[in-house]
Parts: structure tokens; sequence; C-alpha cells
């Protein structure tokens, strides 16, 4: 492989419906596209989970652009390569900026399951035709809002519920929740908004039988959720603190968690996942496929990390419709009525760009070659 071209593209995206969970609110998604050109003339389309300002991580569109446009895109344009898993090798050098990282690495991930003329989902080693899908409902004006949103993603035949929960939004919200829905699979996400100083709030959750309490404490921490969770029964699972395979295995060592929220970008793209989802498959702890309000593309990536082995509990991966008027891809991603979406086997990600769509949405765009 050969890459020749980078275009970045930032294009702003209106949410439906906005999402807030305890670092924030969000209306407007600004997503920044990544397309690789080899020196055929194939493309690989891939995106930024980086979010509009560095509340869940570090990372956000304006670290982003820059690191790729000076760093990462030079990195790799030019040279000769056999595969997309050897993008991570040649940009090494640079530490962290996994999202932006990922970002160039699953485009050139679908450039070679198209040139390859071979589903992505296949190209990873996935063997799941049909993924499970769950919702996370960020947190809303009412609780009253909140119980109704439920009931409607319930009814669309979603297999697990995930709120968000930040403190004043917490036990009263849960119960409530438990109270009108008695049976149904149910966790709490707290985006770091607690210390062990809370854990009496934590042992009080217990009683309402979540599947699981996502990142209870500090993005950086995974000291702490083992002291968390040797005192309370409920599940932690992690998100913002699991990096790379090392950080997995380190938290399954300590017994921070039992179940891991693996996110394509937060692990820096698809070679990574792998690790990470391996890891933690020879551990025998579950991780499901998290979701960063990502357009098409970075959904349709996501599809394809979820069909690995490994991923066995119902992801925050759901319908387009949740999140936009129109997608970018054609088809949108749809999910059915028992709450799955098939996987398309269609070459490379699997779904159809929708160039004249994005136009209309980008604000700037840029080539590196
Ligand atoms: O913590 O999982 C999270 C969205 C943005 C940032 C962090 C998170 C989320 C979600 C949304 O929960 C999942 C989705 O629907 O894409
Ligand atoms: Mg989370």
């Amino acid at each position: 492989m050969l890459i020749a071209k980078v275009e970045l593209r930032e294009i702003r995206l209106p949410l439906i419906h906005f999402f807030e969970t305890s670092f924030g609110r969000t209306t407007v998604r600004r997503i920044l596209l990544v397309r690789v050109t080899d020196k055929e003339g194939a493309e690989g389309w891939g995106e930024c989970t980086a979010g509009e300002g560095p509340f869940y991580s570090y990372e956000w569109v304006e670290t982003a652009w820059p690191t790729i446009k000076t760093f990462l895109a030079p990195m790799v344009i030019g040279k000769e390569f056999e595969s997309a898993a050897e993008t991570w090798g040649l940009m090494k050098a640079v530490r962290g900026h996994r999202m932006a990282k990922a970002a160039i690495e699953n485009a050139c991930w679908d450039l070679e399951a198209k040139r390859l003329r071979m589903p992505l989902w296949k190209h990873l080693g996935g063997t799941q035709a049909e993924i499970s899908c769950g919702v996370s409902i960020g947190i809303q004006d009412t609780p009253q809002a909140l119980l109704e949103k439920i009931e409607v993603e319930l009814a669309a035949g979603y297999q697990r519920i995930k709120i968000k929960i930040k403190p004043g939004w917490d036990l009263k919200i849960i119960a409530q929740v438990r109270d009108k829905f008695p049976e149904i699979r149910l966790m709490a996400d707290a985006n770091s908004a607690y210390t062990l100083a809370d854990a009496a709030l934590f042992k009080e959750l217990d009683q309402y039988n979540l599947m699981m309490v996502e990142q209870p404490l500090a993005h950086d921490d995974i000291f702490d959720h083992a002291e968390l969770q040797r005192q309370i029964k409920t599940p932690v699972c992690l998100d913002e603190s699991i990096h790379s395979s090392e950080d997995a295995k380190h938290a399954i060592q300590l017994g921070a968690g039992r179940i891991i929220n693996l996110k394509l970008g937060r692990v820096g793209g698809h070679t990574q996942a792998k690790e990470v989802e391996r890891v933690c498959r020879e551990n025998n702890i579950p991780v499901w496929c998290g979701g960063m309000l990502e357009s098409g593309i970075g959904r349709a990536h996501n599809i394809a990390m979820a069909t690995l082995a490994g991923f066995t509990l119902p992801g925050d991966v759901s319908a387009s419709s949740r999140y936009w008027a129109e997608d970018i891809i054609n088809p949108p991603v749809t999910v059915s009525k028992n709450g799955t979406i098939s996987v398309p086997d269609k070459a490379g990600i699997g779904f159809e760009v929708n160039q004249r769509r994005i136009d209309s949405l980008t604000v700037r765009t840029e080539f590196i070659s």
C-alpha cells in the first residue's frame, strides 16, 4: 500500500436532540473526516471521534486537525507498506493523540478492504454477521422526558438502556426508571463525575440490578476503581481509562472492573482495538462497542469492529435516525425490531459515502500530499 494523499474535512452536523453528559451538552457535532487515496487512486474513509472540546479526553477537533496535518499524515504518505495494520507503527513517534491516529489508520483499513473486495468486518476477522444494540440516553431536562425516551427506545427494540448520571441526577432517577421498567437491561454511565468519597452512593445503587456502572471515577484512574469494585456488587465498566491493551491488562489484573467499553477512536484504531478485544476475550472480560455520536462513517467502522468475537454485550451503536435528519452514508444505519444491526456485505465499510451530503456540510478542507 502506498498512500499518495490525505484529505482532511470538517463537517458540522446538527443533532436531532441535544446530548448531555456529566461533562456537558452537545447540540451540533463538529466532525473531522479523513479520506486517504493510494497511488492507484483507491480511496478509504475514516472519522476522528474527537469532540468539540477537550472534555471527554484531551483530544478535540483543534488538536486532531493540526496533529494529523503536521505529523501523522506525513509519516504515512509516500511510504510503501504491506497492510493497514502497519499504519500504527509508522505513527509510533507521536505519543497519545489516538483519536487522530485512528482516523488515518481506519481510513487505510477501509481502503485495504476495498482493494481486496472484502467487507471490512471480515478483513478484521469478525465472526458475527449481526450485532446487538443498545442506546445511550443523555441527561434530560426532566425525569419525565427521560422516561418517555426510554419508552420510545424500548418500543423500537433496543436490547438495553444506558442512562447518563451525574451528581444530582443519579439515585433518584435510577429509582424512577426501575420503578417504571422493573425488568429491562439497564446501566448507568457517570463519565468520571464521582470520587471514592461517593462509595456509599454506589453501594445504594446495588439494589437496582444494573448490568454495570460505567466510568464512575476519574478519567485517568484504575486504582480507585479497583477499590470501588471491591466495595460494590454492580460490575464496574471502564471507558475513559482504557487506551490500550496494556491498560486493559493492568485494569483486569487490578480488578478495576469486570467489563470494558471498547471505543475504536479512544484506543487508536482497528489494530489496537483488536488487541484490546483479544486481551479481554482471553481473560473472560466481556466487551461492548461504545459510541461517540459518530456520523455514518465512524458508525460503519464501529459496526465492523463489533463483529469481533469478544463483543458479547449490546453496544452503544444505534440507528442513524436517532442522531441525524440525514446521515452521510447510504443507506443509513438501521436497527431491527429485535435490536440488532445486520452487518453489510459490501466491500470496505460496506456503506456508500454520500459525497454530495458531505460537501454540503463541509466547513473546511485541506489536502496533504
Ligand atoms: O461516555 O460513552 C460515553 C458520547 C460522547 C462522549 C462519551 C460517551 C458518549 C455516549 C454516546 O454515551 C454513545 C452514542 O450514542 O454514540
Ligand atoms: Mg462512557
